[in-house]
């Protein structure tokens, strides 16, 4: 775990902390200076340790019991929104967009916030060298040190303290921020700290290409193609903070060499070799060169001029359909600078961030952070329902608030309208989220998961009235959305891709300029994805009658890409979660609802068996993130609750014949629990583009629910 007073950092007084949210689940921590506001919730005297009293429970005699007690637990930190709010921690780089965005557009910081971000790197940097990476459990980068030493700098932090001290160390041993990568490098231009020469080009011209050419930015991942639009823009106008004495300081700190002897022009390509990840192609490095010349020598007037009218046109599109949230923190900050540059601070259409900036910033002991997304608001509370009822415990009546509240939350997070026209976006209207339905972006897996819990509780004995708020029709209208975005190329017919079918060549792969991660410039198919949206069919086929062909044609194609993408030792590579053991549940359970079972499948057989074979001395299982880096599974140096109930569920769903493997699973798991039915720290659950590590503190509760209270319904 991490120290929370480093340094003996200056703090806010926590009790003052309170987590302001609506019915769709919007999140605010905000700071209660009257003493006015409401009273904290049991979440946030938990979430800020202060005093938080958690239920006293009996002790559970039965795996049931201690399923049981995990629901209970969980059900104290609900919100009365309904959601399960949680924190959705572990990438480094998210802070950076929020305080440059707001520094760059003449934003005070709150004292506040500028104490708990202060406190929260500090707290945060490399008990070692001090210093700070990609992501939480990364060693310290170019990238990671150079943005959070200069937001410390910005924030008020004298160069002369000793963590900033011991950062500048690390920095300038790794080579100064001259070997940040292209985020890195973009950030630093707009505050000033570099020079956009030394930026490698993201021309917005490509969005002028029509359509059909299959490097369109419409046709990348959603959420590089949100990046890469207001960085095009902010790119070419070569857009700056202007200079002041504080960026003078920080010039001279963060390079090795004096800021005005350096030929940035020469540093495009100059990445730290502890960033690189995802070294550059041939191909990218020549399209490099070559549009570095147009932008220098070629570009027209004109045509600077129109490109930037298209992107301002398409990013205020993008606004629009997510009321000034953007898809994820990292676009939204840019989206801010590019509005603010063209429209000015006092006008409505940059005013609006100032209310939506809050939504991703978020409180803990070790200070303030910006999280990975708005939330995990969506995707957590489909999972605590479903398998509460899953796990047997929906017949309790003690804990039919809690579905009741949850199953709301759900309700009102279904999109009810589409994007606006010419903003390269699918139908969402049906369709479920990630996080909230302000944030308006359809996630496959999101919106099936969704689909089942919702199905769960309405069925749940006594709570039949609930289907009066979600009328079938709805749920139809989520079921088409899901069958609209299934794959049907030949490389990856019947996959499902993350928000949207995969719409442009894989070669495009080789132009990824973003070094630190993999896999970001096209949709993917991933088997995750691809199983949960069999789950949810399969779950809503088995309970009404709509499109049945349509399903069941989906969910044979569907099935059959999880079977041919076995890796010949049995596993499956997960995506979003760590890694082999994730996946392998995940498929498991997906071909289980097709009737597949250890007994009669080769395919089951040997997913089991990879997961037995990994099965540690103690009953647990073990699997570190490096997994996801290297593609090959990589042992954590101890068992995990997390990992344990992945696999326990995918062997007790498949039929795994020996019990004593079972046992020792269920009795490890039992064994982690505290007497209040909670679970200390898990180590990194998720990943995102292979080599990101991120944190879903939740998933300690929901997946050791789900296998012990299936293990208690086989065997007990
Ligand atoms: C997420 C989080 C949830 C995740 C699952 C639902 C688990 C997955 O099954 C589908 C993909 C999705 C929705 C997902 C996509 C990428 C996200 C949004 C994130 C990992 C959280 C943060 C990340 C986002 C890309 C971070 C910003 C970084 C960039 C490279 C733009």
């Amino acid at each position: 775990m991490y120290p929370s007073d480093r340094y003996g950092m200056p703090k806010t007084d926590h009790t003052k902390w309170r987590l302001i949210t609506d019915i769709y689940g919007k999140q605010n921590w905000v700071y209660d200076r009257t003493g006015d506001g409401p009273e904290p919730t049991s979440y946030v005297r938990h979430q800020m340790q202060n005093g938080f009293n958690p239920k006293e429970l009996p002790k559970p005699e039965s795996a049931h019991d201690a399923a049981s007690n995990c629901f209970s637990f969980l059900s104290q930190l609900q919100d009365d929104s309904g959601i399960f709010p949680c924190q959705y921690g572990g990438p480094m780089f998210m802070l950076i967009g929020y305080v440059a965005a707001k520094y760059f557009c003449n934003v005070p910081f709150s004292e506040e916030e500028k104490l708990e971000i202060r406190r929260y790197l500090v707290n945060r940097a490399h008990p070692v060298d001090g210093g700070w990476g990609l992501h939480t459990y990364g060693d310290s980068t170019a990238f990671g040190t150079s943005i959070n030493y200069v937001i410390l700098r910005l924030l008020g932090m004298s160069a002369d303290h000793p963590a900033m001290v011991k950062a500048r160390g690390t920095l300038l041993r790794l080579g100064g921020a001259i070997g940040a990568p292209m985020w890195g490098k973009v950030y630093l231009s707009l505050l000033n700290l570099y020079k956009w020469e030394g930026v490698n080009p993201s021309p917005p011209e490509l969005w002028m290409l029509p359509y059909w050419v299959p490097i369109h930015p419409g046709r990348w991942w959603v959420h590089t193609r949100a990046v890469y639009l207001p960085m095009s823009y902010l790119s070419m106008n070569k857009a700056s903070k202007e200079l002041n004495p504080l960026l003078e300081a920080i010039r001279s700190e963060i390079y090795t060499k004096p800021f005005d002897q350096i030929d940035f022009s020469r540093h495009r390509n100059t990445v730290c070799g502890v960033d690189l990840y995802y070294p550059h192609s041939k191909m990218l490095n020549f399209a490099n060169a070559t549009l570095a010349m147009y932008e220098k020598w070629l570009r027209p007037e004109w045509l600077r001029k129109k490109a930037s009218k298209e992107v301002v046109d398409l990013v205020l599109k993008d606004l629009k359909n997510t009321d000034w949230l953007a898809i994820a923190p990292v676009s939204q900050a840019l989206n801010a600078m590019v509005i603010f540059s063209e429209f000015g601070g006092d006008a409505p259409e940059f005013k609006r961030f100032l209310d939506r900036w809050p939504d991703a910033l978020y409180m803990s002991p070790e200070g303030m952070f910006v999280c990975g997304t708005n939330g995990v608001q969506t995707w957590d509370a489909a999972f605590a329902l479903q398998y509460c009822v899953m796990a047997g415990l929906s017949d309790k009546k003690e804990f039919h608030d809690a579905l009741i509240k949850g199953y709301r939350f759900l309700v009102n997070a279904q999109f009810t309208d589409n994007a606006v026209e010419g903003s390269y976006r699918d139908i969402r209207k049906g369709g479920w989220g990630f996080s909230t339905k302000i944030q308006g972006f359809t996630v496959s897996d999101c919106t099936a998961e969704a689909i089942k819990a919702i199905i769960m509780v309405q069925n749940v004995p006594g709570l039949e009235f609930l289907k009066e708020d979600m009328p079938v029709e709805r749920l139809q209208e989520g079921v088409d959305v899901l069958l609209a975005i299934q794959n049907w190329g030949n490389f990856h017919y019947g996959s499902y891709a993350s928000y949207e079918q995969i719409k442009g060549p894989e070669i495009l792969e080789l132009l990824n300029p973003a070094e630190v991660f993999g896999n970001i410039m096209i949709e993917y198919p991933y088997v995750e994805c691809t199983d949960s949206s069999i789950l949810g069919l399969h779950h809503f086929t088995t309970h009404f009658d709509y499109r049945k062909d349509d399903i069941e044609k989906s969910i044979k194609a569907a099935t059959d890409y999880i079977i041919k993408h076995q890796r010949p030792d049995g596993s499956w590579y997960g995506s979003w979660g760590v890694c082999f053991t994730y996946a392998g549940m995940f498929a498991i359970e997906a071909l289980s609802t097709q009737g597949y079972t250890y007994e009669n499948s080769e395919v089951i057989r040997k997913g089991c068996e990879f997961l037995v074979q990994r099965q540690e001395e103690d009953g647990g299982w073990a699997e570190d993130f490096r997994s996801c880096e290297l593609f090959s599974y990589v042992r954590h140096e101890k068992s995990e609750v997390v990992q344990t109930s992945w696999a326990t569920i995918a062997l007790l769903l498949a039929g795994y014949p020996e019990k004593s493997v079972l046992d020792k699973a269920v009795k490890f798991l039992m064994s982690k629990q505290n007497d209040d039915g909670s679970y200390n720290h898990n180590h990194v659950e998720g990943v995102f583009n292979h080599s990101c590590a991120i944190e879903y503190p939740n998933y300690k509760y929901y997946f050791p629910m789900k296998a012990m209270g299936m293990y208690a319904k086989i065997y007990d």
